[in-house]
């Protein structure tokens, strides 16, 4: 079996540091080895004990203070500061050779997605062993017009990172069971979602154009708190790597 990355990509609170570690206590439960990695210079606390952390070599904090920067001035520069961190945590990864890297990335989804830095650091690290798991926030899912914009925002960072994706219903134990069932079936259905929206530019033509590009992925319902939806997780990564699944067809 080949080395897999993966990294928890998603917008701020929507999950992305607790699924890194019930995905993780899930993997070593089932005796899979594995490190974890925390991008983000800005967290506060961070419940898994990360194998690499960036905050060891900046913080978000600390940037600010020798920039003389705002909180978002920071981050561009932590992620810019991450390029130096490559060989660093390549050779980390190297040093244990483990079977799964799970890595929890910054805060802010767009500081991750849109900077050049992460590109290079998927490239480094390995583009066709790597895979995202883009989390859906609950909240935001709840209404139609919400989950379409996170719709929206998972495939663009599709067309960034070109990673394939794993589409999960993050903190699905704060959803009642009967808008679990809708928002998965909106992520199955463009003419399900579409009965939902009343937009008239939004018509029923382009949530099928939508669906035949592949902007629908199936959601899979995970909790990180009651520690559901993990293996599904891990089957789903299984099915683009080795279930015959043409990764190219997979991303675009
Ligand atoms: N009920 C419930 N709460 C959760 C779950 N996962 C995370 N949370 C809570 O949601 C909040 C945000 O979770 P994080 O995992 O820190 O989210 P994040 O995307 O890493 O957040 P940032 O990195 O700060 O953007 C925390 O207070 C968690 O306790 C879950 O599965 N269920
Ligand atoms: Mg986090």
């Amino acid at each position: 079996m080949k080395q897999i990355i993966v990294y928890f990509v998603g917008i701020a609170g929507s999950g992305k540091t607790y699924l890194t570690k019930a995905f993780s206590d899930w993997l070593d439960s089932q005796r899979v080895d594995l490190m974890t990695v925390n991008l983000d210079p800005g967290a506060d606390f961070v419940p898994y004990s990360a194998d690499i952390d960036v905050r060891e070599w900046f913080t978000l904090g600390s940037v600010m203070q020798k920039y003389n920067v705002g909180p978002n001035g920071a981050q561009i520069i932590c992620s810019d500061l991450l390029i130096t961190l490559i060989d660093e945590i390549k050779y980390e990864i190297d040093l244990t050779n483990p079977s799964f890297i799970l890595i929890d990335t910054p805060g802010q989804m767009e500081i991750f997605t849109l900077r050049e830095s992460s590109r290079i650091l998927i490239e480094s690290l390995g583009r066709e062993r790597s895979i995202m798991v883009y989390l859906f926030d609950p909240v935001v899912s709840k209404t139609a017009l919400g989950f379409l914009s996170q719709l929206f925002m998972a495939n663009s960072t599709i067309f960034r990172l070109e990673l394939p994706q794993i589409n999960v219903l993050a903190k699905a134990d704060t959803l009642k069971d009967d808008e679990i069932e809708r928002i998965v079936r909106w992520s199955e259905d463009p003419e399900y979602l579409a009965s939902f929206v009343e937009r008239k530019t939004l018509t029923l033509e382009l949530f099928r154009v939508l669906k035949d590009s592949g902007f629908f992925r199936p959601l899979i319902p995970v909790s990180a708190l009651k520690g559901y939806g993990l293996e599904d997780i891990y089957d789903g990564i299984q099915e683009v790597f080795y279930g015959g699944e043409d990764i190219e067809r997979v991303l675009f």
